[in-house]
């Protein structure tokens, strides 16, 4: 049952119909855990059709013995499951300017869900690990020839890496999300979760694993989803995305929206961080000039959003105003004031300016 001022699930936001790139509705921001109906989606190339009975996750490259798991083999190994928030690095890319290409992406192209499977540790330990390990390559089903930068020879597959300690970490191999089968648009029958990772390492429709020796090179790990990062006194290099920034957003009021002058006015949203708890949330109302504590509602978890509110008085007389909100974490990392030009069309992280109206309070 829902009462009147919860948020009804309201549909995914079509950005591109194929292959299917469906937003959240951000604004309808309710549970921590988000309806599996209204996660978002991202997807490169079209969504493969997987039958569940001829499909083998298959394990190779630096192991003692490759094998090949069914869905099966993998269902009767230990299940866990973990809640986790999970933020496409493009999330909120329609706020840069000038326009960076790809998709135009608001403020719902992030999402937390709880994810069940195994750990791909208990994976790796039946295949066992050769010495000189230093990655392991996750291979989607789905492909396609890209043109842009340059063209690729032939169809390449959706692929990432991630470092062989992260890999024996808490890296899941999930086969269903809050509690139901993965749905095709999700990576059905089973998807990588990298906890605290920006969305591009969770590679849907999982074929195939590899164990390596070098720095994976794949298109996703370098063409696309690097970002240029200083590091010991060099000249930036480019380096590929992992742990999410820390970020807030705002989900009610939503951008737009006409709120009563001179009145209470509730304001809610969610706060996230790749590494440790967000400790803080901060809230402005007049574009980032001057800073009011939020409170956070929900108990610090690993991995897993908090949501905030906080009891804004809006101003008497009506006209525009810009709302924005920063987060801090535990690692003591605050949201910078502007977008890091390194980062490109990704990694979006400055307090996002949401412009709300007012108007008088008996029209
Ligand atoms: N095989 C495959 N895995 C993929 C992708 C893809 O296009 N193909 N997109 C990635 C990106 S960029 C994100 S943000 C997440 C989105 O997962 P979702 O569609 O289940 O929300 O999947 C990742 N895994
Ligand atoms: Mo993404």
């Amino acid at each position: 049952m829902s009462s009147p001022s919860t948020p009804r699930p309201a549909a995914l936001i079509v950005r591109q119909a194929s292959p299917p790139n469906l937003e959240t509705p951000f604004h309808a921001l309710d549970g921590r855990i988000t309806p599996g109906e209204s996660v978002y989606v991202r997807s490169h190339f079209p969504a493969p059709d997987l039958n569940a009975e001829s499909w083998r996750l298959q394990l190779g490259g630096l192991v003692d013995s490759p094998l090949g798991l069914s869905l099966d083999d993998l269902r009767a190994m230990p299940a866990h499951t973990v809640a986790a928030t999970m933020e496409c690095a493009g999330n909120g890319r329609m706020y840069l300017s000038p326009r960076m290409p790809g998709v135009q992406w608001d403020l719902g192209a992030v999402g937390t869900a709880e994810w069940t499977g195994v750990l791909l540790r208990d994976v790796l330990e039946r295949v066992g690990i050769r010495d000189g390990a230093l990655e392991v390559v996750l291979e989607g089903a789905d492909c396609g020839t890209l043109t842009d930068p340059g063209r690729t020879p032939g169809d390449i597959r959706y692929a990432r890496s991630v470092p062989l300690a992260q890999a024996q970490d808490d890296v899941l191999l999930a086969y269903a999300m809050n509690g139901q089968p993965l749905t095709r648009d999700h990576g059905f029958p089973l998807r990588a979760v990298v906890p605290g990772w920006y969305g591009m390492a969770a590679v849907k429709w999982l074929t195939t694993l590899h164990v390596t020796d070098a720095p994976y090179q794949g298109f996703f790990q370098t063409v696309d989803y690097s970002f240029w990062q200083g590091r010991d006194g060099l000249s930036p290099q480019m380096v590929p995305m992992t742990a999410m920034q820390v970020k807030a957003q705002i989900a009610r009021p939503a951008p737009h929206d006409t709120v009563t002058a001179g009145r209470p006015c509730e304001v809610v949203g969610a706060a996230w961080t790749g590494e440790g708890d967000v400790t803080r949330v901060e809230f402005s109302s007049d574009g980032g000039t001057s800073w009011a504590d939020a409170e956070l509602l929900d108990a610090p978890q690993a991995g897993v959003w908090r949501r905030w509110r906080y009891g804004w008085q809006t101003p008497g007389q009506p006209g525009t105003v810009t709302l924005m909100a920063r987060a801090t974490d535990s690692a003591g990392r605050r949201q910078e004031a502007d977008h890091d030009a390194g980062r490109g069309g990704y990694m979006i992280n400055f307090p996002l300016p949401i412009t709300v109206y007012l108007r008088a309070e008996d029209s």
